[in-house]
């Protein structure tokens, strides 16, 4: 008799993302990644599919967005805005105030594209006891079945020390394996054989004739035992070996002229697979293993992922299954973005299928990128913040030819999109692509690196780039007529919609409240970081001037934290964007204990919004209960984030969920409601501010009756364990040096 193999083997609930059929979908397969190179495993026997990512596969090319002549416009529009004429002022905008070009919806602005496929057709008819699993803890995908007997393994990874992938066949007895394996991609590249490698190579389109565009290339190496091996056009042909292993890399000449002849290194360098597997396994797990997460199993625990889903959704309570999608939210963010990752986690991390991305795939600065880092810092992976802040400090130079154009201001803006080739002008649609405080928001990662480092070093070599966009705004702040107050203008709040007094539906204002809040904070961490690094004294008291000038935080007619200056309804109650509850979190202007009244506002318009939304809005209502230290709330909205979501498509206002392999449904997939929830599980256990740590600030009933979370990081750069029974912490450690007088809540 075969044992069933779900049941022959136990796996770790909080560890394993599990399935008993091979993927149909993308949204079904199992993604790997070493911070450049992905792949989607499908698991077929007969036919395998992997989608192969590099995440500098762009379209696209460098293009002048900018309008020279937009500043012209600028005294007119706040003109218009100074005088209440906002549908005016909005017009002028879109006629005058956007991108040249057609923004992101043009060649030259380029989009994040898929590889190909590595495509294996083996002879392999019928199977039994078939196992599909993602093991977190080793970033290791990999298949069980039987055959006539015969036990057949495969498992695929991502390696960062080889730079390749691997995907290896083994059987238990000799002579089994034999296979066709080949590189396809639909358009704009040709395949031709090398030696013994398979190469695919082609050109992106830049979108400028006058630009090439990105050149790419993909090298595909057999590795085996026993048997032979055939190459020709149509593949790697592989007949009864005993094992096999097929290494695959792939580069651009985005950032690498010699990628070409380096893809070649990568192979004759990889070590033999035992190896190979040993090294990558060691190396992940560097990141890794400095967190571990356990909460209570549900009686579903031991069964595939997709049946705890859906479990869930039908009221069984699971929190093991919230344990696991942390572990994939930091296994998404190892396999994403490693410290040398050529650019940060775009809207799909580095995996898709597509040649035409939703939204381009690109860095949505309005709320999306910044969301991808959430858990950066707190769970530990600050290293992995890297990339992002090498992005940010490259988008500086256009950014201030961008300020010069629009604003005529100095200093640096970035609006709401950007891509690698660092655009930095307003979107092509005014409605939506001019709130101007995309750049400053990416300013908050900067300065969060140095609050949970507490490098000195970094904060000099970042402190450029944050003094550029706080010059910008100290320049093109303007004082609003009814009470002095200083505001940006024109600008959103991000991609939400007012009825103005006259019943207009607009977008256009001057200070949402979002902005004020994120200049607000950009302001204090350039006043704090000049006091740090004893600079700019003259520069310090401007800033502290203009602070104080800033408009403050209003409640308006419902109770709620007003999200404009005045207190317009929105024309969408229940609309996807948060932006104004920003001072509750990413930043902590807004918390229960020091600012009551306004944590109670905030609490208002959560409430007004309602519990529904796109899979990041869920998300980050996740973060904002945890701040509001109401944990059950925050479990409600993470179990509606998990409810399983089956098709693709389009859904703009409450769809959100999960697909069954995890990932986040928007939908479409978008990454950042992975990292959002990753982050929002944290803020549920640990909150810190560099003078307190609360430990269990918004523990849920569910998960009270005993858990563990070992690793996290605090502001400071310490890390706390913190073992809990029936609500009460049993045992708490923090680890590295504390500050005097620091306060430890919640641990009594
Ligand atoms: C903004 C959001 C959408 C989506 C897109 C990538 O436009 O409003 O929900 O996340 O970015």
């Amino acid at each position: 008799m075969i044992v069933p193999v779900l049941a022959a083997m136990a796996l770790d609930p909080s560890l394993n993302v599990v399935s008993t059929t091979e993927a149909k979908s993308f949204v079904e397969s199992s993604p790997i990644g070493n911070g450049r190179l992905g792949a989607m495993v499908f698991g077929g026997v007969a036919h395998e599919r992997v989608v192969l990512n590099e995440s500098t596969m762009w379209s696209g090319s460098p293009q002048d967005a900018d309008r020279p002549d937009a500043y012209k416009v600028l005294p007119e529009i706040r003109r218009l805005l100074l005088d209440g004429e906002n549908r005016k002022a909005q017009d002028l905008l879109q006629a005058n105030f956007i991108c040249k070009g057609p923004g992101g919806n043009g060649p030259a602005y380029g989009c994040y594209q898929t590889f190909g496929d590595l495509a294996i057709d083996t002879p392999q008819a019928s199977f039994e006891n078939y196992r599909r699993t993602l093991d977190l803890d080793k970033a290791i995908a990999s298949i069980k079945y039987m055959d006539h007997g015969v036990e057949f393994r495969r498992e695929a990874f991502a390696s960062v020390p080889a730079q390749v992938v691997a995907y290896h066949f083994s059987a238990s007895k000799k002579n089994q394996i034999s296979f066709t394996a080949t590189l396809a991609r639909k358009e704009r590249a040709a395949l031709r054989v090398d030696g013994a490698d398979l190469v695919l190579e082609g050109q992106l389109d830049s979108g400028n004739p006058e630009i090439p565009g990105v050149k790419f290339a993909g090298r595909l190496r057999l590795v085996r035992t026993g048997g032979t091996m055939t190459i020709d056009d149509r593949g790697i042909h592989v007949d009864g070996a005993d094992e096999a292993t097929l290494l695959f890399t792939a580069g651009t000449d985005m950032f690498e002229k010699g990628y070409a002849d380096h893809l070649v290194e990568h192979l004759d360098k990889a070590p033999p697979y035992e190896t190979l597997k040993r090294e990558h396994i060691r190396d992940y797990q560097s990141f890794f293993r400095r967190v571990a997460l356990r909460l209570p199993e549900g009686p579903s625990a031991d069964k595939p992922t997709i049946e705890r889903l859906v479990a869930m959704k039908q009221g069984e309570s699971d929190p093991s299954l919230a344990a696991l999608y942390f572990n994939f939210g930091r296994y998404l963010l190892i396999s994403s973005s490693r410290p040398d990752s050529p650019l940060p986690a775009n809207l799909q991390g580095i995996w898709a299928e597509e040649y035409k991305t939703p939204w381009n795939g690109d860095f949505h600065i309005d709320i999306n990128v910044q969301m991808n880092y959430w858990p950066a810092e707190v769970t530990n992976l600050s290293d992995c913040q890297k990339p992002l802040i090498k992005f940010i400090e490259d988008l500086v130079p256009n950014g201030e030819k961008t300020a010069k154009a629009y604003y005529g201001a100095p200093g640096w803006v970035a609006h709401v999109i950007t891509n690698p080739w660092h655009f930095t002008s307003p979107g092509e649609g005014a409605a939506w692509g001019s709130t101007c405080t995309g750049g400053a928001w990416l300013c908050e990662h900067l300065w969060q690196h140095y609050a949970y480092t507490d490098d000195k070093a970094y904060l000099k070599s970042v402190h450029p780039t944050l003094k550029g966009a706080a010059e910008f705004f100290l320049a093109s702040l303007i004082e609003e007529p009814k009470h002095h107050w200083l505001v940006t203008a024109p600008s959103n709040s991000p991609e939400n919609t007012y009825i103005d007094a006259k019943g207009e539906h607009l977008n256009t204002c001057m200070g949402p409240t979002m902005d004020e809040e994120i200049v607000r904070e950009l302001f204090t961490n350039v006043i704090q970081a000049s006091e740090i690094l004893g600079l700019d004294t003259e520069f310090r008291q401007k800033l502290e001037d203009a602070k104080a000038r800033l408009a403050p935080f209003q409640i308006g007619k419902y109770g709620q934290l007003q999200e404009w200056l005045e207190d317009y309804d929105e024309a969408e109650v229940h609309h996807r964007h948060t932006s104004h509850l920003y001072a509750l979190y990413p930043s902590d202007q807004i918390s229960p204990s020091a600012t009551p009244a306004l944590a109670d506002a905030v609490r208002k318009t959560l409430e007004r919004r309602g519990d529904m939304g796109t899979g990041w809005s869920l998300a980050w209502k996740v973060c904002f209960w945890a701040r509001l230290s109401d944990g059950d709330h925050a479990w409600l909205i993470l179990r509606r984030l998990l409810e399983p979501v089956g098709a693709m498509g389009y859904n703009m206002s409450n769809g959100g969920g999960t697909y069954p392999n995890l990932f986040d449904a928007h939908p479409p997939f978008q990454i950042d409601g992975n990292f959002g929830a990753t982050a929002g599980i944290a803020e549920m256990l640990v909150q810190s501010d560099g003078k307190t740590i609360h430990l269990l600030p918004a523990l849920p009933s569910a998960w009270a009756s005993s858990g563990s979370v070992h690793g996290l990081r605090v502001v400071g750069g310490m890390t706390v364990d913190v073992d809990w029974k029936n609500r009460k912490v049993t045992s708490y450690r923090i680890h590295g040096t504390k500050p005097a007088g620091l306060k430890v809540f919640g641990a009594g």
